[in-house]
């Protein structure tokens, strides 16, 4: 059987259990999904020198990662091009690229210093989503950002989250698609803090005062993310998800951003997305793969990546929740790092749409707990891998590992010369 025939008979079989194939690959093509900048370079960016604080860690040392604007551009190309689907591009105020006009700290920071990024965006037909950086800078003073006991350090990172608002408008009307702009800050305690709650008082006002900034609610889309802890912050974190989700919860067009490595191991963010759903219009996710701990490694299409995607679907909500990955490895490929994860996502959400969502719930429904269990079971090895085939095809990307010939081309070519 060539590809077409055996698209047509995976078809057939999905067809005979509701399942509308073709429509759920013209869905898959409409959905974006956004590209974090920072798989490109161990989240370094261009505008200090100082090493990665706040809590998070890449590890390894694999060669050639991307140093300049212009090689992270180049990076991302090669993977773009390997990859299914609508891509946006997800970028870190710290990937600001100072010109001639010289630098700027990041309370100063302006549309213009990522003009070249919309540029290249709008070359790819993307739209951009942002984030402050409230790490690696010496103005983290104690390890606090917002939430500092320090006046003068917490009005520096309020001015930068204002500035970040007022680039992602820029972004957002570049672009014409809204712009996530996600507040994260590694802020928090060693060891046991004497006071939990003075930091989080501060922080929420120092988050009130970021979104004062004037922005267009159609536009720029707000999420707050919250983190169980971090490293050398094991004792206490300002963040947490009560406090995020409350946030969120009582301040009219803020978004809660879920990042499913923030939570403890037995919690999942498949779990929580529906729960979320019944209360928020909008809800927003960083997609990593855990182990153990936050690790940040590449996303897989394992169990729980699929669970997510699954509820994401089956509740209607993909034009609801803004997805974005957010991982680092820096002891493999980059590119491949990149291709894989996003890969990934996409295989988990064509499988959702490629799920009989509507007979499985009416089984649930009707209590028909058994016959749930079988069909769970039997879809499992449905003939998904002709849907994706067919899918990339009409991406023009390779649906199998033949793509990586080409990272490795590029590798011996360009990253192994840097
Ligand atoms: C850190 C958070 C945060 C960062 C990025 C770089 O634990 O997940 O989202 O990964 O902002
Ligand atoms: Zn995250």
């Amino acid at each position: 059987m060539n590809q077409v025939q055996r698209y047509e008979d995976a078809r057939d079989r999905y067809a005979a259990v509701g399942v509308d194939t073709d429509a759920a690959i013209r869905r898959m093509i409409e959905i974006p999904v956004s590209l974090h900048c920072w798989q490109g370079d161990d989240v370094t960016g261009f505008d200090h020198d100082g090493p990665l604080t706040g809590g998070i860690q890449t590890t390894g040392n694999y060669p050639g990662k991307a140093r300049t604007p212009e090689e992270l551009m180049q990076d991302m190309d090669v993977a773009l091009k390997l990859m299914p689907g609508k891509k946006k591009l997800n970028l870190h105020a710290s990937y600001a690229i100072f010109e001639d006009d010289g630098f700027v700290e990041r309370d100063k920071i302006e549309p213009k210093h990522f003009a070249k990024w919309v540029a290249f965006a709008k070359e790819r037909n993307m739209g951009i989503d942002f984030n402050p950086t409230f790490f690696s800078h010496d103005k983290v003073k104690d390890g606090l950002t917002l939430s500092s006991p320090d006046e003068e350090t917490r009005r520096f990172w309020i001015e930068h989250g204002k500035a970040c608002i007022r680039i992602s408008q820029y972004f957002a009307e570049q672009t014409g698609m809204p712009c996530v702009m996600n507040i994260w800050t590694g802020d928090g305690y060693k060891d046991i803090p004497a006071d939990r709650m003075g930091p989080r008082l501060r922080y929420k006002d120092s988050i009130e005062q970021i979104l004062s900034e004037p922005y267009d609610k159609k536009l720029v889309k707000p999420c707050v993310e919250s983190k169980v802890f971090g490293i050398g912050v094991e004792a206490f974190t300002a963040g947490s998800a009560e406090f995020t989700l409350t946030f969120a919860a009582t301040y009219n067009g803020c978004l809660p951003l879920m990042d499913n490595g923030h939570y403890h191991p037995t919690e999942v963010v498949s779990d929580k997305i529906p729960a979320l759903l019944c209360f928020f219009p909008e809800i927003a996710l960083h997609i990593t793969r855990p182990i153990r701990w936050d690790s940040d490694h590449v996303v897989l299409l394992d169990d729980e990546t699929r669970e997510m995607a699954k509820e994401i679907v089956r509740n209607n909500a993909l034009d609801r929740v803004y997805m974005a990955l957010d991982y680092f490895d820096a002891s493999i490929n980059r590119i491949s790092a990149w291709i894989v994860g996003f890969r990934s996502w996409q295989k988990a959400l064509l499988g959702a749409l490629c799920t009989p969502n509507a007979e499985l719930k009416k089984l649930q429904e009707e209590s028909r707990m058994t016959e749930l269990m079988v069909m769970q079971e039997e879809i499992k090895t449905y003939p998904f891998g002709d849907v994706w085939e067919e899918y990339c095809r009409e991406c023009g990307v390779s649906s199998d590992q033949s793509w990586f010939a080409t990272v490795k081309k590029y590798e011996d070519e360009v990253l192994l010369k840097r």
